[in-house]
């Protein structure tokens, strides 16, 4: 019955009954009345059928085998639409465009019907995602635990060039992804008083009084791996007012007080806070992290309950990480659990939770360091507080022991930072409680263990491992380009580089083969031409698909240096103003990304883009050679089609502040090359690439450092270099804003006298450095070469690479395989939920 069921089968012809079937008894529908969202919906269902049969394969070898899994605990996945992800790894893609186009629907319409998910900020959540991508293609026995935010990030949209922010809600036209599981609801406890007593064996205990409950429920999405069986889970956990909402109503007569108070608790889950980078302590904040970190361990003890009756073997089952630090107070809770619940003694307990734990730090800026006050820490997690307490006050017993008389060390390696409030540091929390601490890439660790986490690192320095980032090539190359997927594997043989990226390798025989690269550069062109296209919808901007493709999407900040970029477009186009006739290099300078809503200095550079472009494309000195365009509301949807369209990609913060990247491997795998400084993983990609197919410029983060100690005055920099005062003062002039006077006076200011980001001490190694770009594109055929070049080397960058090494070096979790011809499912009536 398995083989070719209608809710199972593979064929066009299966799929064609279901597919039928789904939109006549889910969606309600006929071809009469059935609107392209009806068959999106029937597609998804069916397609989702196939999925749940091979989750629930997955989930009962993973019991049988009582396999060691992984926990991955992180507040934001940034999943992107699964239609067609799915489609592709299952296997289903052609026979559904066969099946649907025999209906006579276009696939691709019916795919830009789903609502992107967009239940993250950037990195750190499309990081967890390509995870998650990887995990199951590598077989990997894994779940994702997070929170299913009700609105996602916000909808960017521009008007007169400023950012407006606009509700994300994803969730109005219905999810066919997720099932809910509201008979696994957990409950979790907020506020009150703790109470200490002697139980029946004589022991010291405390019992956490809570002042109120919130129930958890979870959804669950699949997550197929890549043309394996694998389908691991990703479970969300949404918020629901306790069940005693309905007896309180009774009871105290107040009802509109009642309905308030189940408002309140609905609203953890309600929204995605659209800060990265920044922390506004926020209570809300802290409830969420509390209650998906509360969720999730329940549910994690419960699986390992079904197979266990101690704790004993709990480290050897589960690995759970800590994806940076806003799931941190895990450390906490687990010892809560395995103490007050479980009755463990502090020690055993305390090992079990440094043997399970480890934390992944995704930043260096000490502003995005997350710091709870102690007050507000007191209020919601009473029991918490005392137990981090405890912890810190054995913690610095130890390091008195290691360091007799040290009290500076002791003060910087504290849990708690003394002076005005005192504050919680759950970076240092979570170091404490977790076997291991790793960096997303090799700088990065390197200044997690030299700068941000020396001390520790001191003392621990068998903790700290590096673990540089990789995107999954599923999403990122076979699904957003797929022309380019295809002249791979045509090129390779088979389509075994999909899982074993580093046989892209094999690309650089073709490296003077005339008609690869003419197949090359006829793919790069066609991407280009359907982002213009794109481009001339959205914003009425006509761009040269010719012209050079420079494209900077990210979130905006001051340390990404967007405005780095504002001024060489500015540079350019004075050189053109100087001289109408000058002979230079079209090109199309392509932004995108949002900005924290309370982040002034980012909405002004999204300002400052907009209004350089308003008037460098209306110039007709320019004569269309350079066009600056911003893209609304970037999104993983938009960078799918973005990345394999670009020529050049930007990668120019500062050194030392951007962890890792992972854009920057998106734009190398699709073929751009990179004009960026020695930051993050543009180190390795550089490495990796060969410096002669790099465009490097600026600062080391040594030199920074050094010239930040020294005194660095960037006013200099302004009177010294003629260009670059020039440029300042169009826009302390007002060139670009004539209507709004002064609006980039707060960009002038921070560059001239404070300029934290170092962007006048790079602006002439930058402009350079652009100017060799430029030249290099015009030689089309050298060009063409180091773009084969750059993706036949970026196999490195695969995140199953990176899982695996998770895997060997951190988790020691082995892969299981899933097989479907199971002779005997157990019946539903004996087995064991
Ligand atoms: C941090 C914070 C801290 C304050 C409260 C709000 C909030 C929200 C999100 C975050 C996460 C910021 C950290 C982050 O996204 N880091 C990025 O992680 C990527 C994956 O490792 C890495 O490639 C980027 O370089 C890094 O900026």
């Amino acid at each position: 019955m398995y083989c070719d069921s209608d809710r199972t089968g593979m064929t066009v012809g299966t799929l064609k009954r279901a597919f039928l079937d789904n939109l006549h008894y889910i969606q309600g529908k006929d071809a009469y009345f059935a609107t392209a969202y009806d068959y999106y919906m029937a597609l998804a269902y069916t397609v989702r059928d196939r999925l749940v049969h091979r989750r629930i394969k997955t989930a009962q070898a993973y019991y049988e085998k009582d396999a060691k899994m992984v926990y991955y605990l992180s507040a934001e996945f940034l999943i992107g639409r699964l239609l067609l992800n799915n489609l592709i790894n299952v296997g289903l893609y052609e026979q559904a465009k066969q099946a649907m186009a025999d209906f006579g629907l276009d696939l691709t319409e019916l795919m830009d019907r789903e609502a992107e998910p967009g239940l993250g900020n950037g990195g750190l959540g499309r990081l967890a995602a390509c995870f998650l991508d990887s995990l199951a293609t590598l077989e990997i026995p894994a779940i994702g635990y997070g929170i299913r935010y009700e609105f996602g990030i916000f909808e960017q949209q521009i008007s007169g060039g400023w950012q407006q922010e606009v509700p994300d809600n994803w969730l109005r036209f219905g999810n066919p992804w997720e099932i809910a599981r509201p008979d696994y609801n957990v409950e979790v406890k907020f506020g009150g008083h703790t109470e200490a007593f002697t139980d029946a064996q004589g022991r010291y205990r405390v019992r956490w009084i809570a002042e109120t409950t919130v129930f958890g429920t979870p959804y669950d999405t699949p997550v197929a791996g890549y043309k394996n069986n694998t389908v691991n889970t990703l479970r969300l956990w949404s918020a629901r007012a306790g069940e005693d909402f309905n007896l309180q109503v009774f009871n105290a007569g107040d009802y509109t007080q009642a309905v308030a108070n189940k408002t309140f608790s609905e609203n953890i889950s309600k929204v995605l806070y659209p800060a990265d980078q920044t922390l506004q302590g926020k209570e809300l904040r802290l409830r969420q992290q509390y209650f998906f970190v509360a969720c999730s361990l329940q549910d994690i003890i419960r699986l390992y309950l079904r197979n266990h009756s101690t704790f004993e073997a709990f480290p050897d089952k589960a690995a759970i990480q800590l994806n940076d630090t806003h799931p941190s107070i895990g450390v906490a809770e687990l010892m809560r659990l395995l103490i007050d619940e479980h009755q463990l003694n502090w020690d055993v307990a305390w090992d079990i939770t440094q043997r399970t734990f480890a934390y992944t730090n995704h930043t260096l800026l000490s502003e995005a360091l997350e710091r709870w006050s102690v007050d507000l820490f007191g209020r919601l997690l009473p029991r918490h507080l005392e137990i981090i307490y405890e912890i810190n006050y054995r913690f610095l017993n130890e390091i008195r022991l290691r360091y007799p008389g040290n009290t500076a060390r002791l003060a910087r390696m504290s849990l708690v930072e003394e002076g005005n409030g005192k504050q919680i540091r759950m970076a240092h929390l979570a170091c404490v409680g977790s076997h291991t601490v790793n960096g997303v890439a090799e700088l990065h660790t390197d200044l997690i263990k030299q700068e941000l986490l020396r001390d520790f690192y001191e003392m621990y320095p068998e903790k700290f491992q590096n673990k540089t980032n990789g995107i999954t090539p599923r999403r990122w190359l076979l699904l957003s380009n797929p022309q380019l997927a295809t002249l791979i594997t045509e090129t390779l043989g088979s389509e075994h580089w999909v899982t074993h990226l580093d046989e892209l390798q094999q690309l650089e025989t073709q490296i003077e083969n005339p008609t690869f690269q003419a197949r090359w550069q006829a793919i790069k062109q066609s991407n280009k031409e359907r982002l213009a296209e794109y481009i001339w919808r959205n914003n009425q901007i006509e761009v040269d698909p010719y012209s050079l493709f420079d494209v900077q999407i990210k979130r905006i900040h001051e340390y990404k240096r967007q405005h780095l970029c504002v001024l060489h477009i500015i540079t350019l186009y004075e050189q053109i103003k100087a001289n109408p006739a000058i002979d230079i290099q079209p090109r199309t300078f392509i932004f995108g990304g949002k900005a924290a809503p309370g982040y002034f200095m980012a909405k002004t550079i999204i300002k400052l883009i907009n209004s350089v472009a308003e008037m460098v494309n209306h110039d007709p000195d320019v004569a269309g050679r350079i066009k600056v365009v911003f893209l609304n509301n970037y999104s993983v949807s938009l960078g799918e089609m973005a990345y394999p369209a670009a020529d050049l990609s930007e990668q120019v913060s500062t050194a030392g502040k951007e962890a890792s990247g992972t854009g920057n491997m998106k734009f190398a795998l699709n073929g751009a090359l990179t004009i960026g400084t020695l930051d993050g993983a543009n180190v390795e990609i550089r490495q990796e690439a060969g410096p002669e197919n790099f465009f490097l410029f600026g600062l080391t983060a040594q030199e920074v450092m050094s010239l930040k100690a020294e005194g660095y005055n960037p006013y200099d920099y302004y009177l010294s270099n003629p260009m670059l005062k020039k440029v300042i003062d169009s826009l302390i002039s007002d060139y670009f804003n004539p209507r709004e006077p002064g609006i980039f006076q707060p960009i002038v200011n921070s560059l001239l006298y404070h300029d934290e980001y170092m962007l006048l001490a790079d602006y002439q190694s930058y402009v350079d450095c652009q100017a060799k770009a430029a030249a290099a594109f015009r030689d089309k055929t050298h060009w063409t070469k180091m773009s084969i070049l750059n993706v036949a080397r970026m196999g490195k960058f695969s995140s199953d690479r990176t899982i695996w090494e998770y895997c060997q070096d951190i988790w020691r979790v082995e892969p299981l395989s899933i097989t479907l011809d199971v002779p005997q499912a157990p019946s539903p009536l004996t087995a064991r939920v």
